[in-house]
């Protein structure tokens, strides 16, 4: 029999964890929450919680001995990336054949190192991507309750317009406008009040300073201080960290057994636990729920997994790109590490793309205008189970990404010619490489919505095994993602609650 029995166990402390474990707790379900990254809550020697992006130590990634940064190189030189001792950092980078995978490890996941862009797609596309989800019912009540529990606020639009931190994306609206191109602000869950006082002198820097992917020290609405400080505060809710759920599989009395190994600050498997529960939230993100059920069902611990579990995985479309500006057009030394305006080209029927306006924070004028640029990249892959290995795989290809890049290029070939310039191609490793094409921040899809499971999350198979995070939406959102995954779970919560428990 399996130990440490919860009526509930959710795998992951991301956005869909921590929803299920918060809606969970308030309804009286006594919940564990099991997650492999560490409690970011204790400063090291230098007082912080987090590192900055200027100077990684070991707290940057995900046991590594060198970072691996988005930006490879500058200038062409290796002055990004830094050696580092191997140790449970916030960030990771999960490589798959012609995919690397940024994602978040720790208490929050997503949440600690991601931009903070917090934006609700567009009403028509986001019922393109759901057909069977109601959406009015979306729009009406769970993105709201998302963006109100979230935390979600907006640049004051005059201190935009007017402090040095910001130039950045003003220069590149400049050249949005300048090829007839809409900008639009992008809300976010860094707090913004917060920012104009780290703009004043009168707070500690961290959008200010540098801070982002590694973490933030101050004034971001990570999910530990908003949906998972809730849910620790009704009293129903524990979280163990540092432990990795290798395996799950179904006891005869129909109850949930779960392996999970707990590893020390060095990575060594220090136990195997077991734990067993009657109700199991999957909200490992798109590549840790997807393995977990591919390998159960691949394996023959969960046979009755349909075929669709491993497939529809997308990248959001994702490609990185960076252009050279005039001598003039100075994008300046200091810029927040919090994106606020993107170019709005959804509406273009032949070339749907819209591109975060992003910072290149490195205390220097560096002449860059950098964007993530979201494209309706239409590929899908899928991850397969090798036994061989014992590893799953993900069947992304090159051919894949040159989509998402293609769609981006039409777009910054326009802003070039109306602005004359050019691209710059320094950036990402190799003289040539103009766009990132083998890296994404969005992965999205594995365990989709209505196909994998049914319209809220209930995986199709078994009872009482729900996924309520990124796996659920088919590879594309059209704009940054969770809010979406948050919104979802919100909705699956609501039902799941009602009907099955
Ligand atoms: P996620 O937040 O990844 O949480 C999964 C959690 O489960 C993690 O804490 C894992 O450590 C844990 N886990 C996985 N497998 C296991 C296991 N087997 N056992 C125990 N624990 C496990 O999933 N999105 C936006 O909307 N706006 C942005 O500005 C933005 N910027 C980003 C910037 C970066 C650098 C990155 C990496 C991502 C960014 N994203 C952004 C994406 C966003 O963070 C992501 O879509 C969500 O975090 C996904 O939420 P999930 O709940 O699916």
């Amino acid at each position: 029999a399996a130990v440490d029995n919860a009526p509930a166990i959710v795998i992951g402390s991301g956005y869909g964890g921590a929803v299920a474990a918060l809606r969970l707790a308030q309804a009286g379900i006594r919940t564990l929450v099991l997650e492999m990254g560490r409690l970011w809550n204790t400063p090291g020697s230098d007082g912080k919680v987090f590192c900055s992006t200027a100077n990684p130590d070991q707290r940057s990634m995900w046991f590594r001995t060198r970072t691996e940064a988005p930006l490879a190189t500058f200038l062409w030189l290796d002055v990004v990336n830094k050696d580092i001792s191997p140790y449970p950092g916030a960030l990771d980078r999960v490589h798959y054949d012609n995919m690397s995978v940024y994602v978040g490890r720790g208490v929050g996941g997503g949440s600690l190192v991601n931009g903070s862009m917090a934006v609700t797609p567009l009403k028509s596309y986001f019922a393109e991507q759901f057909p069977t989800v109601d959406a009015d019912e979306m729009y009406r009540t769970y993105y709201p309750r998302a963006n109100s529990m979230l935390g979600v606020n907006t640049v004051d639009p005059t201190w935009f317009e007017s402090t040095e931190w910001y130039r950045f994306t003003r220069v590149s609206r400049k050249h949005a406008q300048n090829t007839g191109l809409k900008t639009t602000f992008v809300p976010s869950v860094y707090d913004f009040a917060y920012m104009q006082r780290e703009a004043a002198g009168t707070a500690t820097k961290s959008a200010l300073g540098q801070e982002v992917i590694y973490g933030n020290n101050y004034g971001k609405r990570s999910l530990d201080k908003t949906y998972l400080a809730a849910a620790l505060g009704t009293g129903n809710v524990t979280i163990n960290t540092l432990e990795k759920v290798r395996s799950i599989s179904r006891a005869s009395d129909g109850s949930w057994v779960l392996t999970a190994d707990r590893i020390d600050l060095t990575g060594a498997v220090v136990e195997t636990k077991q734990y067993g529960c009657t109700y199991l939230f999957l909200g490992g993100g798109s590549l840790g729920t997807t393995e977990l059920l591919v390998r159960a069902r691949d394996t023959g611990a969960l046979p009755a997994l349909n075929s669709s579990v491993g497939a529809g995985w997308g990248t959001n479309g994702n490609t990185m790109v960076g252009r050279a500006n005039h001598l003039w057009d100075t994008t300046g030394a200091n810029q927040s590490t919090m994106p606020v305006m993107g170019i709005d080209d959804w509406a273009n029927a032949d070339n749907p793309v819209f591109a975060e306006i992003a910072p290149l924070p490195t205390g220097l004028e560096t002449w860059v205008s950098l964007y993530l640029a979201i494209t309706k990249n239409p590929e899908r892959a899928s991850f397969t189970y090798d036994s061989a290995s014992g590893r799953v795989k993900l069947g992304w290809t090159a051919a894949q990404s040159a989509v998402s890049v293609a769609m981006a290029k039409k777009l910054f070939d326009r802003i070039n010619s109306a602005n004359a310039t050019i691209y710059r191609y320094d950036l990402f490793g190799s003289t040539s490489k103009v766009f990132a094409d083998d890296f994404c921040y969005h992965p999205l899809g594995g365990c989709v919505l209505g196909r994998a499971t049914d319209d809220y999350g209930r995986v199709k198979g078994y009872s009482k095994l729900y996924v309520t995070d990124g796996s659920l939406v088919p590879g594309n959102i059209g704009v940054n993602p969770f809010v979406t995954i948050t919104a979802l779970a919100e909705r699956t919560m609501a039902r799941v609650l009602a009907e099955d428990t």
